[in-house]
């Protein structure tokens, strides 16, 4: 789990502070808030002065504390435990490997999520169900036909089949989130030409209509592109911030999460147009809550 003492967090502290509570009073508030105790005590460490003045016992903690598990800056998120760097990660049915990390942003890139038997298990379902992708119209929190988006998709429904709950639950073991907080997976297949263009996955809050896409689930704070197959040329997968490009490789998979839904996560990405052969992937984005 990964947690980030913004700037709005120490202004929080600090205003606390100033307003008579205790250190202890103020570390107990951000643990009920979902705060790390480590990261809370590191965050006083680093925010209050030496000395302070006495607390006042009468003083009560201000509600508006920046909640961790809020969506805002430093919110919990999926994440696959890399806290002993190692190799393999256990994902219950499967051994995974760990192939490339990254911090900022976060984004792991995972060998043999799946075997070469599922990917054509799920290309096969895919295919009778595919139609040309639409993406969400943040104006109205409708669908609409993107022209950055030339690929074909389709969403299975969660638990749909024995493969896909097989699959989910292999997912929600690897990134520490629940099946439920996950939306179906979706399938995309593109042919050569076909890309999609740079964006971000999150939903702009500044966008009118995305009040109404956050009542089913709340944000989307990670997603996980599976490789079905391996393009000969193009279709890469890349982070344009950081100039890296993850190659599609059959079975492998990149993960990459925003604690906050701004371009400052870095995790603007897209999929390079396909250049030779065809390309499939399948999906899962992660939420904030159940999405039912
Ligand atoms: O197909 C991809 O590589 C890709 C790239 C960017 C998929 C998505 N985004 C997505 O499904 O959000
Ligand atoms: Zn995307």
């Amino acid at each position: 789990m990964t947690q980030i003492i913004t700037l709005e967090l120490r202004q929080w502290i600090l205003a606390q502070a100033e307003a008579g509570h205790s250190r202890d009073a103020i570390l107990a508030a951000m643990q009920a808030a979902g705060w790390a105790r480590d990261v809370a005590r590191h965050a006083l460490d680093n925010t209050l002065p030496q000395a302070r003045p006495e607390p006042r016992p009468d003083a009560a903690v201000a509600p508006t504390m920046p909640v961790a598990q809020a969506g805002g800056a430093g919110a919990r998120v999926p994440e696959v435990n890399l806290s002993q760097s190692p190799r393999l990660l256990d994902a219950g049915d499967r051994t995974v490997e760990v192939l490339t990390v990254m911090n900022n942003p976060r984004v792991v890139v995972l060998g043999g999520l799946l075997s070469d038997e599922e990917c054509d298990a799920l290309i096969a379902a895919a295919t009778p169900r595919l139609a040309r992708s639409l993406t969400v119209q943040t104006q109205t929190g409708g669908e609409e036909l993107n022209p950055d988006r030339t690929s074909n998709g389709m969403f299975f429904n969660r638990g749909e089949s024995a493969l896909i709950a097989r699959i989910e639950e292999r997912i929600a073991r690897l990134v520490n989130w629940p099946v439920d907080h996950g939306e179906g997976i979706q399938v995309l297949h593109y042919r050569p030409g076909a890309e999609y263009k740079p964006h971000y996955d999150y939903f702009d809050p500044n966008e009118p209509g995305t009040p109404t896409i956050l009542k089913r689930g709340g944000q989307r704070l990670a997603t996980l592109v599976m490789y079905l197959n391996a393009p000969a040329c193009g279709g890469g997968t890349t982070f344009p911030d950081v100039g890296l490009e993850v190659a599609p490789q059959r079975g492998n998979a990149v993960f990459f999460s925003y604690d906050r839904p701004q371009p400052s996560t870095r995790t603007l990405h897209g999929g390079a147009p396909v250049i030779e052969g065809e390309k499939w992937v399948a999906t899962k984005w992660l939420r904030e809550g159940v999405f039912a």
